[in-house]
């Protein structure tokens, strides 16, 4: 079968090899058709990895629970092998990748035994666009397989595109060899898990996971570590952010990128639906992505982006047809639902998804579960995988192969306290700087504790893959090089008042900041200047159809400057890990953000008196 598929002797090499290496019982090339996708969904069915949804309620869909010990990205499990240590950085985990090597092939012998092999090919963004990036997956896992047709464009006619080029090879085994007639678990995995970039080499192996990140490996291995790499070397960036479009009043469209770290709700930013008064006015939001973004400069001196995914691996707990209607109706049909709950007229359900829960449930770890059993029905980190094709607000560009013109940056953590609603960067220096020294509470989206706070530049830092002041410094070059550099932001969604509560409403009310925000970006929108950046004053928002006053405003917009002055010097933290290759600009930046926070109270006064209190005091 392979000879047929591909005459690419690198690729055919390649698996030869590996085979020799992993021993599978059988080798199978995926061709990526709905036939093969269906006969596969049987087969996990067959084998306890799949429950078949009830196809009345959700056609075509499939439930898996993964093992508990592998429910997430494992960050501390993570390598960037580059040749030099120095190069993968001081937030990076390394291994010498010679060493490294042996290790894997230790694991990696015989690691396949009693399994077939599949050989994925797949093609991150269009087919064919110059901006695209093939990449061939091995894995042992039938699981990996599916997800990956829904999250890539896949199959033979990436082979024919492919020719005798250039691609990734993703190496993944879920590293758990079947002896003869030993019995296979619906969900095999490795307690010992390694999932392991060659920058230079341009080559991922992972092993002894099963799920997402760790083992769809054209995810964040090769379109956010790889393609960093790649994108440093040849001038472009790649992004963990959502593409979204919006639709102004006039017709006049302005595509911006936004970065947050994993299940902060990139997925529900980028299907936002605008509340009633903005859609009576014409306010229109359409997505490109929600996840990942790839972003060169065009001949034109724009800048442009393509998403190099097919498919969206949202978090489902919260997400509901208030929250998100556009991703409930992404999940309708032909979708992968892991590790929610399963109802008794065989559909799903996780927390959040109604006001009511069910009476009774399966939970995700396969036990009787009731509302007041005090466990959570579906794991805080499940997810649904299903085609970007069936997103009601997909954007008519979305496949096109040139990308969408970029206007605006926007950077978002979770913070419960300290950082304003939203605020504009001075300039783009100084929007590199705020993107930088983001911060943000740690989620379910990786194992480890969740809730602390952590810098995570660019929500970039498990997914650059090298030195993190070197990618600082590329931003700043990307800057430099281009005539008009979108517009930076910072927004935080996550803003408490005293009682823990959420003080901002956030989903479909985000519009309200974007709006105010691609109005900046055509020179139209008002604001005052803030020790931070440019902020919006109460009146330079649209608040139709939303209770908001301005005391609540000023609660959510204060800048404290005894925060903030801890926030600057805790910023060092990170620095001074990076201190031999950290941009200067980055200090002067620094400097001028104390001095402008220990500015006399008068001249802040004097801006106006109607900007948000707070840093006057
Ligand atoms: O598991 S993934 O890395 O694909 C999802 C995420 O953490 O963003
Ligand atoms: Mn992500």
């Amino acid at each position: 079968m392979a000879a047929q598929m591909t005459q690419n002797r690198e690729l055919l090499k390649w698996v030869e090899e590996t085979v020799a290496l992993c021993e599978p019982s059988n080798v199978y090339w995926c061709d990526g058709s709905q036939e093969e996708y269906d006969r596969m969904c049987e087969l996990l069915v067959q084998s306890g990895t799949f429950k078949k949804l009830n196809p009345e309620k959700r056609p075509n869909s499939y439930l898996a629970w993964s093992d508990p010990i592998d429910v997430a990205r494992v960050e501390d499990r993570t390598f960037i092998c580059s040749t030099s240590k120095q190069d993968a950085g001081p937030t990076n985990n390394w291994v010498n990748p010679k060493e490294m090597k042996e290790t894997l092939k230790g694991l990696f012998k015989g690691c396949m035994k009693g399994r077939t092999m599949y050989v994925i090919p797949f093609s991150m963004g269009p087919l064919g666009s110059p901006i695209a990036k093939i990449g061939i997956e091995i894995t042992d896992s039938p699981y990996v397989v599916v997800n990956m047709r829904i999250m890539t464009r896949m199959g033979k006619k990436v082979l024919e595109v492919l020719g005798n080029g250039e691609f990734v090879p993703c190496l993944h085994s879920v590293g758990a060899p079947l002896e003869p007639g030993q019995q296979d678990v619906p969900w095999p995995c490795n307690k010992e898990k390694y999932i392991v970039h060659f920058p230079e080499e341009r080559a991922i192996w992972s092993f002894g996971s099963g799920y997402g990140g760790n083992a769809l490996l054209g995810k964040k291995c090769l379109a956010l570590r790889i393609a960093s790499k790649q994108g440093k070397d040849e001038g472009w960036l790649a992004e963990h952010m959502l593409i979204l479009g919006v639709e102004a009043p006039t017709g006049e469209k302005t595509y911006v990128g936004a970065a947050f770290p994993s299940a902060c709700g990139k997925t529900n930013f980028a299907m936002l639906i605008p509340p009633k008064p903005f859609q009576e006015k014409g306010w229109k939001v359409t997505t490109i992505g929600d996840d990942i973004a790839w972003i060169k400069p065009g001949p034109d001196g724009q800048i442009y982006a393509i998403n190099p995914e097919y498919g969206y691996f949202g978090v489902a707990p919260g997400t509901n047809y208030d929250t998100n209607p556009n991703a409930m109706t992404s999940c309708e049909k032909n979708s992968i639902f892991t590790n929610v709950a399963l109802t008794e007229d065989g559909d799903v359900w996780w927390e959040g998804m109604t006001k009511e829960p069910p009476a009774k449930l399966i939970d995700w770890q396969g036990n009787e579960w009731t509302p007041g059993c005090g466990r959570p029905a579906a794991h805080p980190n499940a997810r649904f995988t299903s085609p970007a094709s069936q997103c009601p607000c997909i954007d008519p560009e979305w496949e096109n192969p040139r990308g969408v013109p970029m206007s605006a940056f926007i950077f978002g953590g979770r913070r419960k306290d300290t950082v304003p609603l939203v605020y504009q960067a001075f300039n783009w220096n100084y929007g590199v700087y705020l993107a930088a020294t983001l911060g943000s509470e740690t989620t379910a989206a990786a194992v480890g504790a969740t809730g602390n706070v952590r810098r995570d530049p660019f929500a970039m830092l498990p997914f650059c893959g090298y030195h993190m002041a070197d990618y600082f410094a590329h931003w700043l070059q990307f800057g430099r090089s281009i005539p008009k550099p979108p517009r930076i932001f910072s927004v935080n969604w996550f803003r408490k008042d005293a009682n823990g509560k959420f003080i901002w409403p956030g989903y479909g009310e985000n519009m309200r900041v974007l709006k105010w925000i691609v109005e900046r970006v055509q020179g139209k929108a008002g604001s005052v200047e803030s020790p931070l950046g440019w902020m919006p004053r109460f009146e330079d928002m649209d608040w139709e159809g939303l209770e908001m006053n301005r005391e609540k405003y000023n609660e959510l917009m204060s800048v404290d400057r005894d925060v903030w002055q801890q926030e600057v010097l805790s910023h060092e933290e990170l620095f001074i890990k990076m201190y031999d290759r950290l941009p200067k600009e980055f200090l002067h930046t620094r400097e001028l953000i104390l001095s402008s926070l220990w500015r006399s109270p008068e001249h802040w006064e004097q801006i106006g008196d109607v900007h948000p209190e707070g840093w006057n005091e």
